[in-house]
């Protein structure tokens, strides 16, 4: 029983204890008469309705509900924002060709030049500058050293060369390829070879015109002098018709077509 609920019901015995009892007179001492007995009075009259209580706490959540099934379609949106610019594109291939365009006008008259002259000028400074180049080589080689008897000079032309074009080249200085007519002057030919740490040079003897009838670049016949190294002349291959000197100082006949050193002889009288 709550202490609310309590209250009246003490209230109550209170009220029936403080009654006179019968047999007990207001001169009768208290001590008699304290005899008590707690009896329940009768339920009262049912009270007036009380005001409406206050809100109650809000209850829990509770669990999620089912999926609900999928709406319709709503209506279309209106358009968006304008998007942000994008990167750069790649190069796109070469496209064709366009078409010829027309002819543009003519251009004005040249000046006149006199293209013919600086022309002529230019390949004749060509040419000099060439003869100078061939002089240059032939000093170089002459620098280099010559031999001399009393009246020969002889020259060692360290440029490969068929042996018709060393002819030319010796004869295009005023001389001849060297031709050893005696024993001093092929001596000579062959220590100049030697000196100049060479295997063979062309000299001017050949039997160009009549196989086996040899002749001097001066085409004087052969006389009786030789140096024919062992077993030469041998006309090898059936075309051996030029003669070089080796470096031991004898004779071999060879191909006019092979290129090699050459020695030219010069008169001193002619220099
Ligand atoms: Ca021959
Ligand atoms: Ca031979």
């Amino acid at each position: 029983m709550k202490s609310d609920q309590l209250l009246p019901l003490t209230l109550i015995s209170l009220a029936f204890l403080s009654r006179p009892r019968p047999g007990c007179t207001q001169h009768i001492p208290e001590e008699s008469c304290s005899v008590q007995i707690l009896v329940p009075g009768l339920k009262g009259d049912t009270g007036e309705k009380g005001e409406k209580g206050a809100p109650g706490r809000p209850g829990r959540v509770g669990p999620s509900g089912e999926k609900g099934e999928i709406g319709d379609k709503g209506p279309k949106g209106s358009m968006g924002r304008h998007g942000k610019l994008g990167p750069i594109g790649s190069k796109g291939e070469k496209g064709d060709g366009g078409d010829m365009g027309p002819p543009g006008p003519n251009g004005e008259p040249g000046i006149p030049c006199e293209c013919g002259q600086i022309r002529k000028a230019i390949g004749e400074m060509d040419i000099q500058v060439s003869q100078l180049t061939t002089e240059l080589k032939f000093i170089k080689n002459v620098v280099a050293g010559v031999r001399e008897t009393d009246n020969k000079i002889y020259l060692l032309v360290k440029e490969e060369k068929k042996y018709t074009d060393a002819q030319l080249y010796c004869q295009g200085r005023g001389g001849k390829l060297c031709m050893p007519k005696d024993d001093t002057t092929n001596a000579l030919i062959a220590s100049y070879i030697n000196q100049s740490v060479l295997i063979r040079v062309f000299i001017g003897i050949n039997d160009l015109e009549k196989e086996g009838h040899y002749v001097y670049s001066d085409r004087s016949p052969m006389q009786t002098f030789n140096k024919w190294c062992d077993g030469e002349p041998n006309n090898a291959y059936d075309e051996e018709n030029c003669v070089e000197m080796v470096a031991s100082g004898c004779w071999n006949d060879v191909s006019c077509h092979i290129t090699m050193y050459f020695i030219c002889e010069f008169d001193k009288e002619n220099v």
